[in-house]
């Protein structure tokens, strides 16, 4: 895997029509274009999941779930499991977005559980952290990231980590317009890279891609990416345009 990674997240955005041709859009794009140091991910919602995976098999497009569940399979409505994913060529999935656990009560404790899942399985999670606006406010940001960091990775070993991607995602900074700015971003990066080195070693530190999330478009994006620790962007409402996107993984390659 690629350090450097664009990825984008759909959240609750696109008809399946809408959402099958940027799929396609994008794939010829990645195939027309030597990205061979980036890795280009999106996650489109479940329900897109098995075709934009089909119609990616042979290309270097990645398909990534937003979600999965924290538990095999069994009696949880709603839910969907990491095996389910697989069987539909799925192999990436985003854990802990700050809206599931705002929303639906995604806490530390159920990111563990479901990141154990998709590590059981052998699939790349996306885990994401970051704080909320009082914490940032009160200069807690690294505090709040380092207790979502040992809760989440609660009980792995510095192989499984080494196999993890990381989003920083400053929750004030989410579908806002409000970007951190480069040097907060880079900040907190480094912070995690050193949280890693600490915890586990610095060879983890550094093979885990570190990636910032939070209204970035193509107008920041330079600057964010720019930055040593910054490995590239988890991006919401500009993965939704084709052009956007497109000029996203230029910046980020
Ligand atoms: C943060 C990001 C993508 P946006 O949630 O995960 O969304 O770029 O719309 O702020």
């Amino acid at each position: 895997m690629a350090r450097k990674i664009v990825a984008g997240n759909w959240k609750m955005n696109l008809l399946p029509d809408e959402g099958y041709q940027l799929i396609e859009d994008l794939s010829n794009f990645c195939e027309g274009n030597k990205l061979d140091n980036v890795e280009v991910v999106v996650s489109p919602p479940f329900i897109h999941l098995a075709k934009a995976a089909e119609m990616t098999a042979h290309s270097k497009l990645t398909i990534s779930a937003q979600n999965c569940s924290d538990q095999l399979s069994g009696a949880y409505t709603g839910e969907v499991s990491v095996e389910m994913l697989k069987a539909a060529g799925v192999n990436w999935t985003l854990i802990g977005h700050s809206e599931r656990r705002e929303y639906y009560g995604d806490t530390d404790e159920f990111v563990n559980g479901k990141l154990k899942r998709t590590i059981e399985a052998e699939m790349t999670p996306v885990l994401c952290v970051g704080e909320v606006l009082e914490d940032r406010k009160a200069g807690k940001q690294e505090e709040v990231v380092a207790s979502q960091l040992k809760g989440a990775l609660a009980g792995f070993s510095a192989d499984e980590v080494k196999n993890m991607v990381i989003a920083y995602e400053p929750v004030w900074a989410i579908g806002t317009g409000e970007t951190a700015s480069p040097e907060q971003a880079q900040e907190v990066h480094a912070f995690i890279r050193k949280y890693l080195t600490q915890t586990y070693s610095a060879e983890v530190a550094n093979a885990v891609s570190i990636l910032y999330g939070g209204s970035v478009k193509p107008e920041n994006a330079k600057e964010i990416f720019g930055q040593p620790d910054v490995d590239g962007g988890l991006i919401g409402g500009a993965s939704l345009k084709y052009e956007q996107f497109v000029k996203l993984i230029e910046i980020g390659q």
